[in-house]
């Protein structure tokens, strides 16, 4: 009979392009031999390495999704999946800056920019050569970003704009800040807005405890003028951060099951080389009963991903299956990492160790682009009709 493979019991390798299957190995190497020796230092001391982004662009790791002609690799949705959670089977905060950077700026860019926009900031993205940001969020409207309060009044050429946005990731290391605020008429617009204009300052959010390798700061805007040709013109209303947010969340459906892939594997190797009692932890049932239900979550979770990337990939499945995966795979791969972490005992405590490090990144996870209970809303939204998290 076949062998259980039990990194990878349902074989989602075979289950890959070639094409896909080189990706893999490109993001993977990359991963392991260039972020994994220095995430420690990195997290403990709170520092983002700039350097990553180019690095990351020069392998095309970057907008993989956009059309080369832009300077995007013209991947697949399954491409992208697997680089997610190669990257973040080191850290989740490299993944977020990847992932903001390709779903959240690039995207947009792609998809409602004008040819201007996108002939001047998508090659310099997809190179790393400029570092992006996503301005959804404000201090007073996170899960209910329809009330936000960030204003593009109409002046003599362009815009001013006025606001807040907070929590934004890359935001104190940015070039390119894609922003959303209303018009006069109410409407939500995107608009692409550049360091050092007049008015435009993004302090970073000291003291994180979770997501150390990634830089999060505030925006904020003091009647910046933006130009009429830096807003995008072919979006308006919700759909247009929801559209980037379909992506970004289906890129963290994949991610989080990486980070809980690292945490399964490196439990399942403390376990069987940790003695107590006079044998390894692995050979009790308890311990092995926890492994189990990782395999068993983690190998269902991909299968679900892969199913989405494919529906993706023929067309425009509904946006509550990314729902159900976002939240499945947040809420499982913490589940994973506080199991984990339980079974390396005290050096489980240890950064040395990396589970910890995992559990505190994926509070972060499981809460951005959508809570996880946010999730449940919008699923409890289509599975009855009623919106619960309206009057
Ligand atoms: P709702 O009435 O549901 O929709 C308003 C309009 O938007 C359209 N729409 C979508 N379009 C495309 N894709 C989707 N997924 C869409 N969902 C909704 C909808 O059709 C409608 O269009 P129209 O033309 O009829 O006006 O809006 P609502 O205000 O009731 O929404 C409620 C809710 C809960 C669904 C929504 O607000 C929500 O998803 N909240 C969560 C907020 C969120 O995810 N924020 C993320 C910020 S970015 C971030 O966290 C980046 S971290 C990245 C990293 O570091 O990796
Ligand atoms: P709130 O909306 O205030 O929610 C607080 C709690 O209330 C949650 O548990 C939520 O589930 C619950 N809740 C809210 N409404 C309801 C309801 N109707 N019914 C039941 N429960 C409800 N945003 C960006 O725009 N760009 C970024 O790049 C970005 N990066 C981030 C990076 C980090 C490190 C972090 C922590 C956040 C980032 N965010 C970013 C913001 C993130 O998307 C928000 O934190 C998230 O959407 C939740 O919003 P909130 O923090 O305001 O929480």
């Amino acid at each position: 009979r076949e062998t259980f493979d039990w990194a990878d019991p349902f074989g989602l390798e075979r289950q890959l392009s070639e094409e896909e299957r080189m990706v893999m190995q490109t993001a993977r190497r990359y991963a392991q031999d260039k972020l994994a020796p220095r995430v420690l230092e990195a997290f403990r001391h709170e520092r983002t390495d700039a350097q990553i982004f180019r690095e990351m662009g020069e392998l095309g790791l970057l907008g993989p999704t956009i059309a080369p002609e832009y300077g995007g690799a013209g991947l697949s949705y399954t491409a992208y999946g697997v680089i997610a959670r190669e990257i973040e089977r080191v850290d989740s905060g490299y993944r977020s800056m990847m992932s903001v950077q390709s779903s959240l700026v690039m995207l947009p860019i792609e998809a409602f920019g004008s040819a201007e926009q996108k002939a001047r900031y998508l090659p310099g993205l997809a190179r790393g050569e400029l570092i992006g940001c996503f301005g959804l969020t404000e201090p007073n409207h996170g899960s209910d970003p329809g009330s936000m309060e960030t204003r593009a009044r109409a002046v003599d050429g362009g815009f001013s704009l006025s606001g807040a946005k907070t929590w934004i990731t890359n935001a104190p290391i940015a070039d390119v800040f894609l922003v959303w605020g209303k018009t006069e008429d109410g409407a939500i617009r995107g608009f692409i807005l550049e360091k050092g204009w007049k008015g435009l300052s993004a302090p970073k959010i000291e003291g994180k405890v979770g997501l150390r390798t990634s830089v999060t700061g505030e925006i904020v805007m003091d009647e910046v003028f933006v130009p009429a040709e830096n807003m995008l013109p072919e979006v308006s209303g919700l759909k247009g951060p929801f559209t980037c947010l379909n992506s970004a969340r289906f890129g963290i459906a994949w991610g989080a099951l990486g980070a809980a892939e690292a945490c399964y594997a490196t439990a399942r190797q403390y376990v069987l080389e940790r003695k107590q009692f006079g044998r390894p932890l692995a050979a009790n049932q308890l311990i092995q009963k926890k492994l189990a239900d990782m395999a068993t979550e983690i190998a269902l979770g991909l299968q679900g991903c892969l199913r989405l990337a494919r529906l993706k990939e023929e067309g425009h499945p509904p946006v509550e299956l990314t729902s159900i995966l976002k939240r499945n795979s947040c809420g499982k791969a913490l589940e994973i990492a506080r199991v984990a972490r339980d079974m390396l005992g005290g050096n489980g405590i240890s950064d040395e160790f990396s589970v910890a490090r995992h559990l505190v990144n994926l509070e972060v996870v499981n809460t951005y682009e959508g809570t996880h209970d946010i999730h449940a809303l919008i699923l409890g939204r289509a599975i009855t009709g009623i919106p619960a998290f309206a009057n």
